[in-house]
């Protein structure tokens, strides 16, 4: 009988899946040690080419009904349908609203999470934790309709903090299951784009509400409109961007510190043999908080030292990592598509993991190093039998951070494999937010966003980006996200960040005031030297897009710029998506104005007439659109043209020109 020889697997080329440096070796160290990770997976397994296009239905046990577009487009009437009728528009606009659900449902609830920590701590339940900015709840309040002053004999006097405390955090919970109403931060919006909400009926009733009606409305036989299933993304996804990612940040803020810039190091060079080196990794600070304290007490400096360590190095993972990193300086690990490699070093003592983005797979890379992998959250735990599970409760979170932190020192001792940790990290800043912004680019004595306006009108500044969003297995790791940032930046667009973008950008060396000089245009560096801000402002995790919403209001508010956002020259981007919660994003980022451009296929290619729906026909309602451009010089290119639209509509192109005179034309106007 002939023997069947085993087919090698295929493995992923280094170079070709990433651009940066300490990736490329340590996928290679993966290569040698046999680890498999997600780069030979996408080199092993491709993407399925009917669901890539949006056109699989399996809302039913009649399918999967498949409608794949016919090689040469649809001619004439397009018969497509599946069992029961269903149209490509129908079938595809249904699977684009299960993402946005998916997407604004795990922003949200991460949001009521935070709800609830904050309850506690008002209610004077939770110890650890306090609330640390009592100015941003002043600033909260009012948008709930809390009081922050009562009349005390004729006379307006300060509420107690503990009360505005308690009702803030009342009103908050509530806003995820109210009966009737709208949510209440909606009017935080520039009245024009609140009044466009109404006029079109998607005013958000409660965040629950919003998903839940998806669910329903995509069930089997019931919404088979595509216009009116977009309508629904549109309530559920501005539930998420102005209500819970909103309330996650504020709440957050107010418990845990509002940012402020601080300067740190990013990438996997951040971990450090000699030290016991913890991993956090996931999205909600909750926990991680209290992981920083914990790391930081001398009691468990101490103890690792006993352990033959010469201290605690945490670092952070996904947007985990950029919650801790604006608070209080926590050095960034790793993007999503780097998380295997952070354990593949042999320097990971303990990788601590809650909820969205973490791999399966971290399970199998733990069990070949000594690695402890720990799941913390009741909602999101792990098959595999080597993960640990330490439930964490805000009532004892001291505790349950201490308690995991021993556990990682204890294991430093268990090291097995060769410790290789790439010497690669970069310097960055970060924590900005509406706040900083403002204090930076407008001054306290201002105290508004009249200095960025002004150099947007007088063209310094060309235009204002947010580029946000994943790294995605699929296309080369942070190549996307790089270039499109420094594409807009060399023609004087200011980018604003979020999520593994910020990472990536982090990564890349570009979070520093000193990239102004090398890569902006003449009018951006000039602005980035003057007032001594990187030109890519580092605004956190993916909740804190909520950040960009309300600095776009901002500048709105602030004057000469339009009345709304949708009238700014600014532009959207997600290079490198993967995620649902982006596609939440970028529905609420479109509906609220602004034309966002992905860098991956939107599984919308298989129904040409949703597609131009949401390409074209949302702009006439929203003044906002999407778009999806993969290459990444004319994907800048598309937002730059925008954002020159923008500014011809507003009458203040001819600025720019003057500005981008260059020494001949100055001559020339001398000797005149
Ligand atoms: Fe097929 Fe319709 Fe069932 Fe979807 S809902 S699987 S299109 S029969
Ligand atoms: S972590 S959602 S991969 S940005 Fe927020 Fe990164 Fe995208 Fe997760």
């Amino acid at each position: 009988m002939e023997e069947k020889v085993a087919k090698t697997p295929k493995l992923a080329d280094p170079i070709e899946s990433s651009i940066d440096l300490a990736t490329q070796e340590m996928i290679k160290r993966a290569q040698e040690l046999g680890v498999e990770t997600v780069f030979d997976r996408a080199v092993a397994m491709k993407p399925c080419n009917i669901g890539i296009q949006g056109i699989c239905c399996k809302n039913c046990a009649m399918g999967p009904c498949r409608l794949p577009l016919p090689k040469d487009g649809v001619k004439g009437e397009d018969t497509r349908k599946g069992l029961c009728g269903a149209t490509p528009n129908t079938i595809a606009a249904r699977n684009f609203a299960r993402m946005v659900a998916g997407g604004a449902s795990a922003h949200s609830d991460h949001g009521r999470c935070v709800a609830e920590v904050f309850l506690a701590v008002a209610r004077k339940e939770s110890h650890d934790y306090q609330i640390k900015d009592p100015v941003k709840l002043l600033a909260v309040a009012p948008h709930l309709g809390v009081a922050t002053k009562v009349e005390v004999d004729g006379q307006k006097v300060d509420r107690n903090l503990d009360e505005i405390a308690l009702e803030v955090a009342e009103k908050a919970l509530n806003e995820w299951g109210k009966s009737e109403g709208e949510l209440l931060y909606l009017k935080r919006a520039p009245q024009p784009l609140y009044e466009k909400w109404k006029k079109y009926g998607v005013l958000p009733r409660n965040i629950d509400r919003e998903v839940v009606e998806i669910m329903h409305r995509t069930h089997m036989g019931v919404d088979q409109d595509y216009k009116n299933i977009v309508k629904q993304c549109t309530r559920a996804s501005l539930a998420d961007g102005w209500g819970g990612s909103m309330l996650a940040t504020d709440l957050q803020d107010i418990l845990f510190g509002t940012p402020s810039p601080l300067q740190s190091e990013a990438n996997l060079g951040v971990m450090k043999q000699d030290h016991v080196n913890i991993i956090v990794h996931g999205h909600e600070p909750v926990l991680s908080e209290m992981i920083v304290a914990a790391t930081q007490s001398k009691e468990m400096v101490d103890y690792a030292k006993t352990k033959g360590a010469k201290g605690i190095q945490l670092a952070g993972i996904c947007c985990t990592a950029n919650e801790i990193l604006q608070r209080h300086g926590i050095p960034t690990a790793a993007t999503f598509l780097q998380q295997e490699l952070a354990i593949i070093t042999g320097a990971c003592d303990a990788m601590v993991v809650d909820i969205q983005c973490i791999f399966q797979n971290l399970a199998n890379v733990a069990k070949c190093f000594h690695t402890k992998l720990i799941t913390t959250h009741p909602i999101a735990r792990m098959e595999q039998n080597n993960v640990i599970h330490i439930e964490f409760n805000e009532h004892h979170a001291m505790e349950d951070a201490k308690r995991i932190v021993k556990m990682a020192i204890d294991n430093f001792q268990n090291r097995k494999a060769e410790v290789m940790i790439p010497r690669h990290k970069a310097t960055q800043i970060a924590g900005f937010g509406v706040e900083s912004i403002e204090y930076h680019l407008g001054g306290t004595f201002r105290g508004s966003y009249y200095t960025l306006n002004d150099n947007i009108i007088n063209g310094r500044i060309r235009g204002i980006a947010g580029v946000v969003g994943c790294n995605n297995a699929r296309t080369k790791h942070n190549e996307q996200h790089i270039t499109i940032i420094k594409e807009l930046i060399k023609n004087d667009v200011i980018v604003l960040t979020t999520g593994c973008s910020a990472i990536a950008a982090a990564m890349h060396g570009l979070l520093t005031p000193e990239t102004a000089q090398v890569y902006c245009g003449p009018g951006l560096a000039e602005v980035c030297e003057t007032v001594g801000i990187p030109p890519i402002l580092h605004l956190g995790s993916c909740v804190d897009n909520s950040r960009i919403l309300l600095a776009a209001t901002e500048v709105v508010k602030a004057g000469g710029l339009g009345k709304d956002i949708c009238d700014l020259p600014a532009a959207g981007s997600a290079p490198e998506w993967m995620s649902e919660k982006a596609i939440s994003i970028g529905h609420y980022f479109v509906t609220s104005g602004v034309y966002t451009v992905f860098g991956y296929h939107l599984p919308l290619d298989g129904a040409p007439v949703l597609q131009d729906y949401l390409y074209k026909d949302m702009q006439k309602m929203y003044g906002g659109m999407w778009d999806c451009e993969e290459d990444p010089v004319k994907h800048a290119h598309k937002m730059i043209a925008h954002i020159d639209r923008k500014r011809k509509e507003l009458g203040i192109d001819k600025a720019r020109e003057r500005v981008l005179m260059d020494m001949a034309d100055r001559q020339k106007l001398e000797m005149m």
